[in-house]
């Protein structure tokens, strides 16, 4: 899944696919080229989530968003559309859009559940903790995994309730949504069990801050080789699908995991 922002402020690549003018052409083409370099699913999304972001108004997200998703979902490109908003995700979802990737899915905004199991589009789950201007404020969890695991499947089972088919739905541990690093790297620890719940997991890290206290790149831009070694274990360990920046880098890495794990082991 690779990472189209069609905003002006996101942490990781603010204002990169908005060009000069603001244009969606220009975002169009970015996310071709996304396409074109491997990725599966495009993911745009028209509201900078990063920690002390204010909220957009819902009519700016929807101007942003909705003629990129016409754009690419017209040249045949697989869209899901990153929103909190229903009114986004209906006009997303009628311009092309297949799946809904929603960061705000354990308090979902009224109508989002109807309006994914009405499109029978593909929802994503991801786990956030509090609310995006406030969320680094201290977290705190009793045990990060077992928390995570228990208030996902909460959400997994009210979107089920609501119509959407269990099988459309995708889990996300939230990588950076509410969590210290040690909670970011107990939840990559633990995605062999998340992977485990029965839904595909998709696993978010590209570029985010943990990476740079790993490596300390301070540039999110460049934190592509600290991005790609948590990317290739999370992928070993189970994940199925990689929410991602620099799809060709991503590609080129787990062409090469995928032909390590292939190869006959010693003795067995
Ligand atoms: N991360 C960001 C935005 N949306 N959606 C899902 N499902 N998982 C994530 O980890 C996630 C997301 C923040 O990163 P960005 O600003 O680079 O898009």
């Amino acid at each position: 899944m690779a990472v189209l922002n069609v905003t002006p402020d996101s942490f990781s690549d603010g204002g990169v696919a908005l060009g000069v003018d603001g244009s969606p052409l220009r975002a169009v083409e970015r996310g071709l080229a996304l396409a074109a370099a491997g990725a599966d699913c495009v993911d745009v999304g028209g509201e900078s989530t990063r920690p002390g972001a204010a909220p957009v108004p819902v009519a700016t997200e929807f101007e942003r968003v909705v003629p990129v998703v016409t754009g690419l979902a017209a040249e045949g490109v697989l869209v899901s559309v990153d929103t909190r908003h229903a009114a986004v995700a209906r006009a997303a979802l009628a311009a092309g859009a297949v799946i809904v990737n929603d960061v705000g899915a354990l308090t979902p905004d009224d109508g989002m559940l109807e309006t994914v199991a009405e499109a029978g589009a593909g929802y994503v789950v991801m786990h956030l903790r509090g609310k995006p201007r406030t969320m680094q404020d201290a977290p705190r969890f009793s045990d990060v995994v077992g928390d995570v695991e228990r208030e996902l499947i909460g959400a997994r089972d009210a979107a089920v309730a609501a119509g959407i088919a269990h099988d459309a739905v995708a889990l996300d541990p939230g990588i950076g949504f509410g969590k210290t690093l040690v909670h970011n790297l107990a939840l990559l620890a633990a995605v062999p069990r998340l992977a485990g719940l029965g839904h595909p997991l998709l696993v978010g890290t590209s570029r985010k801050a943990f990476i740079g206290h790993l490596t300390g790149v301070d540039v999110p831009a460049q934190r592509v080789a600290g991005s790609l070694a948590s990317a290739v274990l999370a992928a070993r360990d189970g994940a199925r699908i990689l929410r991602v920046h620099d799809v060709a880098a991503t590609v080129e890495a787990l062409a090469v995991q995928a032909a390590i794990d292939a190869a006959p082991r010693e003795g067995a």
